[in-house]
């Protein structure tokens, strides 16, 4: 069902109670913290504003090196009170990640003896993993990322990954998926990426999926395409083609991770008031909603995630020209509602069609 006609000029949604989840009829989720690293998403937004979402990822708790933080010890209270509250509020889930460069278990390789016990050493480690993380959440969640970002900016493989080093290859990805399947079958298995909208990393993923006959022969359901973009890049023309794409192939495409850098990539530590980009950002929302509705509607994408629920809690605060320093805070404004957990004017823009 479509809400075609509703405007925030008119006040449409408002008047008849309507949440971001009813703007289409696919899940409109939100990458949540539940109180890994002393972030609540729920505690902080409440029920009324998670309630604008039908759809949660785990921001950080459910990836290899914090569940599983060491060998046969998982923190299994933050992912446990994710689910929880999407089960008590009707949301589905999806799970983030299994197998990733970063934020990898470190226990999950070795650098002592031969290749191929350094190999067996990883595999039988990722096989525990994701038979074990994937087990316990069969009834909660209904796609995993499995393997995030395997492939480098600069061309193929990302062959400084430790589950490339342990491997020696990319074999190691057919194998996530295999682990995943074999442990709940129904689940929907993605492959999750960043500037997926750059032609040649685009082509390389094709070249990956095709390479390691992901679809036929491993499982793969569908793409994550992050969307961390900004005001200008990249082109609706881009997006479009990065969703056909993929859709052509047979996969299905969400959205995974949609946030909007208002400093565009710049390297400039100056901090800019909100202000100076609401009409930007609301601009450029209402383009990206008017494509993904669109693809939405001919069946093309099955979800759209953003990548955190207000601008108080974002880790674009961080991103500095492509470089994530800790130590340095931005204050960004990549999302829908303000610091202040108010509707911000890119809010309305997506209901404006
Ligand atoms: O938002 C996450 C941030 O809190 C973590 O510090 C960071 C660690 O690398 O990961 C962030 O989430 C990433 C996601 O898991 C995968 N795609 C890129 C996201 C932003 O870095």
């Amino acid at each position: 069902m479509f809400f075609a006609g509703c405007s925030a000029d008119s006040g449409t949604e408002n008047d008849q109670g309507l949440k971001l989840k009813d703007v289409y009829s696919i899940p409109i989720g939100a990458a949540v913290a539940a109180g890994e690293y002393g972030w609540d998403s729920f505690d902080t937004y409440g029920d009324a504003l998670m309630g604008e979402f039908d759809s949660l990822v785990a921001e950080n708790c459910m990836k290899a090196g914090v569940i599983q933080y060491s060998e046969g010890n998982f923190s299994w209270t933050a992912p446990d009170r994710l689910v929880g509250y999407a089960a008590e509020h009707g949301m589905q889930v999806r799970g983030h990640a299994l197998v990733w460069h970063t934020q990898a278990a470190g226990w999950m390789f070795t650098d002592t003896g031969t290749a191929a016990e350094k190999k067996e050493f990883s595999r039988s480690r990722m096989q525990t993993h994701i038979t074990t993380v994937v087990n316990r959440y069969e009834d909660d969640i209904y796609c995993w990322d499995v393997v995030n970002e395997a492939i480098s900016d600069s061309g193929g493989y990302r062959t400084d990954s430790p589950w490339y080093l342990a491997y020696g290859d990319a074999s190691y990805i057919q194998n996530a998926f295999d682990y995943a399947y074999a442990a709940d079958p129904d689940c929907k298995l993605y492959y999750n990426d960043y500037n997926v909208c750059v032609p040649s990393k685009r082509s390389d993923i094709v070249s990956m999926i095709e390479d390691l006959d992901l679809i036929g022969s491993h499982h793969l359901t569908g793409i994550g395409i992050q969307a961390h973009w900004n005001l200008n890049w990249p082109s609706i023309a881009e997006i479009q083609t990065t969703i056909d794409t993929f859709h052509d192939m047979g996969l299905e495409v969400q959205i995974t991770e949609l946030d909007i850098d208002c400093y565009n990539g710049s390297t400039s530590l100056t901090v800019n008031p909100y202000s100076n980009y609401e009409e930007a950002l609301a601009t450029r929302y209402g383009e990206i909603f008017d494509c993904l509705r669109q693809n939405a509607e001919e069946g093309k994408i099955t979800a759209i995630t953003l990548w955190g629920v207000a601008d108080d809690h974002t880790w674009l605060d961080h991103m500095i020209g492509g470089e994530y320093i800790s130590s340095v805070t931005r204050k960004n404004y990549p999302l829908l509602f303000d610091a202040d957990h108010n509707k911000k004017q890119a809010y309305f823009e997506v209901w404006d069609f």
